[in-house]
């Protein structure tokens, strides 16, 4: 898919913004671009003129303002693990990437906060939260390389959203560079603030496409003293969806998360993940990955037990197994987060990040189900993900032997399919990953006109020129 650099800034103009930097952080060499320019799935190969790496705020500032001037788009880069090409610049845009604004300004853990700069790694500001016996909750498979500047951009998910919300509910002050080079600074540690219009949420979420992050205000929680992890057979979805109600209401700590995983895809992370081993001794159509935390030492182990054991009476569970180390905990994980990485070597993967009401959930996914291997005979849909928040990774796996330029050709016919019967459900066709460059014809096709057209008011607004990640979202 490399295309000609459509925007090819002139040797003078790439030589005032690599004076911003400094010629060490603006990157032309091919190789070290190379890694810059592909998406995880190698669905993406876009092409760049040069990549920038501002180490300060002023930078940032000083880029745009230029970029601004000289109508010269750009694509702001985290750890470029988006699952929607937001992040890839396809016609040669400057890349901004925002990697050496990896300073954790401070931590405060008296008011629960943690101001990060939006390059800190997922990991790191989990860690900085360990640190001071605090939890930053926002956990997604690729922490140990996506950023905050990214997980604010995009909104994440991730699989503790069912007890502690998503990255928009995670944030309480943001500070951002406008189009122009302004900062906009909006950083507070409050909970309360009803001065005027909350600007901060505009950006969240947007992909990039309205400014830059550069730091975020971001809330800390307390470190549970017990968590408990079990990794669960059930009959069905519906077992599933039975089974979550039942947890929420009877056990006791809090059920932070709820992943619900088919026999399909356990296979290809048995097959091809490093070692991932089978949780249990004898397959089963469904499972069930399961967190419960509690601030109680003593811990919510015998509830849980307990749940499980009236779980199997009631028929919701088939066989189960709780961790019994911190280590086994680790590998259940371990097995729910290759899932992604272990259906590319059984060739093409069609994806479908959609949510529907948790009560639609089995509903959907039989009627999904039925419907994309009536449409493509021998495909394999392999469903899995945050059943608790309604969230589903309806990923469908080519036919095996099958050709697999051939299969992913398809890739707009087998989400309508998808799609309609998530609309009939009122659900949404992106959850967690954005819009990006992958969604970017549905949504203008899907969204409410009124929304869309407010939308692109704000874009106009805040972007007149249109430099800042163009193609993407609208
Ligand atoms: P990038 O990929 O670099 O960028 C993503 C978007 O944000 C782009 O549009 C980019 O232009 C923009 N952007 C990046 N930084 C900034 C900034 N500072 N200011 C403005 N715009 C910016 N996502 C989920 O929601 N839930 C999951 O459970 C989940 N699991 C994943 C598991 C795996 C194995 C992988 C590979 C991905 C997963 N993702 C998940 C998708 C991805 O990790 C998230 O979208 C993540 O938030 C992206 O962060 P990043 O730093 O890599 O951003
Ligand atoms: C997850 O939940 C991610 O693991 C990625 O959102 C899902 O690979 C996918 O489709
Ligand atoms: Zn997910």
């Amino acid at each position: 898919m490399n295309s000609p650099l459509r925007h090819a800034p002139a040797p003078d103009l790439l030589a005032r913004f690599a004076a911003i930097v400094g010629d060490r952080y603006a990157v032309t060499d091919p190789a070290a671009l190379a890694p810059h320019l592909i998406e995880g799935r190698g669905l993406y190969n876009g092409t760049t003129s040069m990549l920038l790496r501002p180490g300060s705020v002023a930078e940032v500032a000083a880029i745009l303002k230029l970029a601004n001037e000289t109508r010269t788009p750009v694509v702001p880069q985290g750890g470029n693990t988006g699952l929607v090409g937001g992040q890839i610049p396809f016609d040669g845009e400057l890349i901004v990437s925002l990697t050496r604004l990896d300073k954790i300004r401070e931590v405060d853990a008296t008011s629960n906060t943690m101001t990060c700069e939006s390059g800190v790694v997922l990991a790191k500001a989990q860690d900085a939260a360990t640190a001071v016996d605090r939890l930053f909750p926002l956990s997604l498979g690729a922490e140990g390389s996506c950023t905050i500047g990214g997980n604010l951009s995009t909104n994440a998910g991730g699989t503790a959203a069912l007890a502690y919300g998503i990255t928009r509910e995670l944030m309480l002050g943001v500070e951002v560079v406008l189009a122009d080079g302004r900062i906009l600074n909006l950083l507070r540690k409050l909970k309360k603030d009803n001065t005027g219009y909350d600007l901060r949420h505009i950006f969240i979420g947007a992909e990039g496409t309205l400014g830059i992050i550069t730091a975020a205000v971001l809330k800390l929680f307390p470190r549970p003293r017990a968590v408990e992890t079990a990794f669960v057979a059930v009959p069905s979805p519906a077992a599933a969806v039975t089974l979550l109600n039942l947890a929420q209401a009877r056990v006791g700590g809090t059920v932070t998360s709820f992943e619900l995983i088919i026999r399909e895809v356990m296979e290809f992370g048995i097959k091809h993940g490093p070692n991932v081993r089978d949780p249990l001794a004898s397959p089963h159509p469904w499972y069930v990955l399961m967190e419960v935390a509690s601030q109680q030492a003593d811990g919510p182990r015998d509830s849980l037990e307990q749940l499980l054991a009236d779980g199997a009476e009631a028929g919701l569970v088939i066989d189960a197994t709780l961790a019994a180390s911190l280590d086994q905990a680790k590998a259940f994980w371990h097995l729910r987060h290759t899932l992604t990485e272990t259906q590319k070597p059984e060739g093409g993967s069609i994806k479908h990040d959609v949510s529907v009401p948790v009560a639609a959930i089995p509903d959907f996914l039989a009627e999904a189900t039925a419907a994309v291997i009536k449409l493509i005979p021998g495909s394999r849909p392999v469903p899995f993900g945050h059943v608790g928040d309604g969230n589903m990774h309806f990923n469908v796996s080519q036919p095996i032997g099958a050709d697999k330029d051939a299969f992913i050709a398809r890739w707009s016919e087998v989400n309508d399919v998808v799609d309609a019967i998530v609309t009939k459900y009122n659900g949404s066709f992106s959850a967690e990953h954005g819009i990006g460059k992958l969604k970017r014809d549905k949504l203008a096709k899907a969204k409410d006109p009124v929304a869309l057209e407010l939308m692109r008011v704000l874009k106009r607004q805040l972007d007149p020129n249109g430099i800042l990640n163009p193609g993407k979202v609208l």
